[in-house]
């Protein structure tokens, strides 16, 4: 069974069989809006572009690698290009989606960030995950007006996913409202050994440079 995350739980990555997850896939899978035009004759497919990234920490609080979408240039804010793959190559992220499902729920996560933990630089010691609305003509509302949007930690690959280990709902979510940034959670290391804390701080950042900040900022540590 699935754990449904709660904000602010933290959760060990212990498998029911008792094995640590180590090699997993955060994902984010989300719908694009139909609307019905001319009397609801007409569906009229509003594309959405959700944008799942993260930022990386060392035991200071110190940001020493990132991947959001190459698409990003947001060398005016002073932030470095755009990536895919952490320095380490530990995460990879499987691609920008600028749509959402266009046909209903595919059950397959639209943007997906692979983890394998034991391959993460030893001066790693946190990793925070965030989603960001894209600000673009197509959709300028919030989480709360597309059909549907999870996150989750699975085990499987982009086509298929095999075991799912937790999920955090977020279309549904009244705290969502309103809001176009989504500070997911964390993977630190405590002990010796990683650890998941779900963090759910939702926002109204219209520019994914102030969630940047933000997590930079407070939720380093
Ligand atoms: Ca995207
Ligand atoms: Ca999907």
């Amino acid at each position: 069974m699935a754990i449904r995350l709660e904000k602010g739980q933290r959760i060990n990555l212990e498998k029911t069989n008792g094995s640590k997850l180590t090699n997993f896939c955060v994902g984010c899978n989300w719908g694009a809006i139909t609307e019905k035009r001319f009397f609801g004759l007409v569906d009229k497919v509003v594309d959405v572009d959700l944008d799942l990234s993260c930022l990386l920490f060392d035991a200071d609080g110190k940001v020493v690698d990132h991947i959001w979408s190459p698409l990003y240039n947001l060398s005016k804010a002073n932030l470095p290009q755009g990536k895919l793959d952490s320095n380490d190559r530990a995460l990879h992220h499987t691609g920008d989606d600028l749509t959402g499902d266009q046909n209903g729920d595919d059950g397959l996560d639209n943007e997906i960030i692979t983890v394998d933990l034991s391959r993460v630089n030893n001066n790693v010691n946190s990793i925070v995950f965030f989603l960001n609305i894209y600000n673009n003509d197509e959709y300028q509302g919030d989480f709360s007006g597309i059909p549907y949007a999870s996150i989750r930690m699975y085990e499987g690959t982009a086509t298929k996913v095999r075991e799912v280990f937790a999920q955090y709902d977020v279309a549904t979510r009244t705290d969502c409202i309103g809001k176009r940034a989504l500070v997911m959670g964390k993977l630190y290391r405590h002990n010796g050994e990683w650890k998941f804390a779900a963090i759910g701080d939702s926002f109204e950042d219209r520019s994914i440079v102030f969630t940047i900040a933000r997590v930079a900022r407070d939720y380093s540590k």
